[in-house]
């Protein structure tokens, strides 16, 4: 066998390397994800980036939350674009003019109306962990903790479309998987907005082929300016795509016992965040996991049917505490679909599959974050050889490919922007 941990002169190497790409990557309150590609502030990013800025400055982990919770929403929900205004409007599509978010949020700070996956709690604990005494003299968790409960309140309620107490994603880009194959079949029914109607800026960054298709990108459209239309109002009845998706609530979970650990450290009680974890893990395996399979699937609430697909997302609730099938999804990822032992990062979607694509975004590649998090699974569920050997080959990619967006998972070879943000972060955490 080849060995593949990396020395420790290239932890250093790797660690200084990180280090400037989180700096080069900082704005003014917040990190972009990428300079040209992203450049404004993204709400899952900042939490991935984070949990890495936590080892290089504390505080400026604790302003990267306290900045993305800054642009909340008065009904609790956390956009999942706060945009620069010393950006240019035009810099990103869909910029602020198609977002129109005008007074949602009491600073009046433009963003989109969306939302993305809540890593925010865990991000905000492990923040906290990294220098408990720095966060007490800013009073970072007794700011955080009512902005935490106001966000996960709103997709305890106003998301949970399918009334069994999941929360639903109503756009392909509040997943964060954004053209995942899971996605194909519930947005086959969507009529795309007309082509000529809006311009992509993406493509001046990155290779068609590497990217959504302007067919995906026409749904995307028309589903996100339905929902601005309708004042971003959430009922059963109004959203055309509406998922309970096992990587969103996998994290809400997970953010419901980083809120009690939260809770307890504030002097409130954390009972009731146990409670809710408890109920939402029994709601995620009856509803989204199938023994047969030994997966979780995403449930398209249109339909009241699972959709089949193999995608990363339905290993990802190995990061929840005391879930009762970690051992099956460990011996999924063992399988051929997603060859835990050799394939890095973990492959976006099942390497069998007679359409996957190894370098088009979320439809093959492998991407740093959702490693990471089946990396945190694998620790939290005793399964410590397979976490060491899977961190030490992410490490390994990381410096064989750079801090790209992601990666074939198979021959290394890196796609998307380079220089990204979270790879930075959360190498740094790994190397830790
Ligand atoms: C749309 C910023 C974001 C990530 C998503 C990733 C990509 C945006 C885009 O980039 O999505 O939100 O323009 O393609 O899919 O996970 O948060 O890095």
């Amino acid at each position: 066998a080849v060995d593949t941990r990396p020395a420790a002169s290239d932890h250093r190497n790797l660690d200084r390397a990180a280090r400037r790409v989180l700096v080069t990557n900082w704005r003014a309150r917040a990190t972009v994800p990428a300079t040209k590609l992203y450049p404004h502030q993204w709400s899952w990013d900042s939490a991935f980036i984070a949990i890495g800025l936590r080892h290089l400055s504390p505080t400026r982990a604790q302003r990267e939350l306290e900045s993305l919770f800054g642009a909340q929403w008065h009904d609790g929900r956390v956009p999942h674009i706060v945009f620069d205004p010393d950006v240019p409007g035009d810099a990103y599509f869909p910029g602020p003019g198609f977002w129109r978010s005008g007074s949602a949020n009491a600073a009046a700070v433009p963003t989109s109306g969306i939302v993305q996956p809540p890593a925010h709690a865990l991000a905000t604990w492990a923040t906290y962990r990294a220098d408990p005494a720095v966060a007490h003299v800013r009073g970072f968790l007794p700011r955080m903790y009512p902005r935490l409960a106001h966000w996960h309140h709103y997709l305890l309620t106003r998301r949970d479309l399918g009334g069994a107490g999941l929360a639903s994603i109503v756009h392909p880009w509040e997943s964060g998987m954004d053209n995942s194959p899971a996605w194909d079949a519930p947005l086959s029914r969507i009529e795309p907005a007309p082509p000529g109607s809006f311009t992509r800026r993406d493509l001046a960054h990155a290779p068609a082929a590497e990217r959504p298709t302007d067919l995906d990108y026409g749904r995307y459209i028309r589903l996100a300016s339905d929902y601005r239309d309708a004042g971003y109002a959430d009922s059963p009845s109004m959203h055309a795509f509406a998922i309970e998706d096992p990587l969103y609530n996998a994290l809400l979970i997970a953010g419901e016992h980083a809120l009690a650990d939260i809770a307890a450290a504030i002097g409130r009680d954390p009972a009731p965040h146990l409670a809710t974890a408890a109920r939402l893990t029994a709601a995620l395996v009856s509803r989204l996991y199938d023994p047969a399979a030994n997966m979780f699937f995403p449930r398209n609430v249109n339909t009241g049917e699972l959709v089949r697909s193999w995608s990363i997302t339905g290993l990802m609730p190995m990061i929840v505490p005391g879930l009762p099938v970690a051992r099956e999804l460990v011996d999924t990822a063992l399988g051929n679909r997603f060859r835990l032992r050799e394939a890095c990062p973990l492959p976006s979607y099942d390497l069998t599959a007679p359409d996957h694509v190894p370098g088009q975004y979320w439809r093959g590649p492998g991407w740093v974050n959702t490693s990471w998090l089946f990396w945190h699974g694998l620790r939290l569920h005793g399964e410590t050889a397979l976490a060491d050997d899977l961190r030490d080959r992410l490490l390994h990619r990381v410096l064989e490919t750079g801090f790209r967006e992601y990666v074939d998972p198979l021959t290394g070879t890196g796609h998307g922007s380079d220089g990204f943000s979270w790879t930075a972060a959360l190498t740094l955490d790994l190397i830790r």
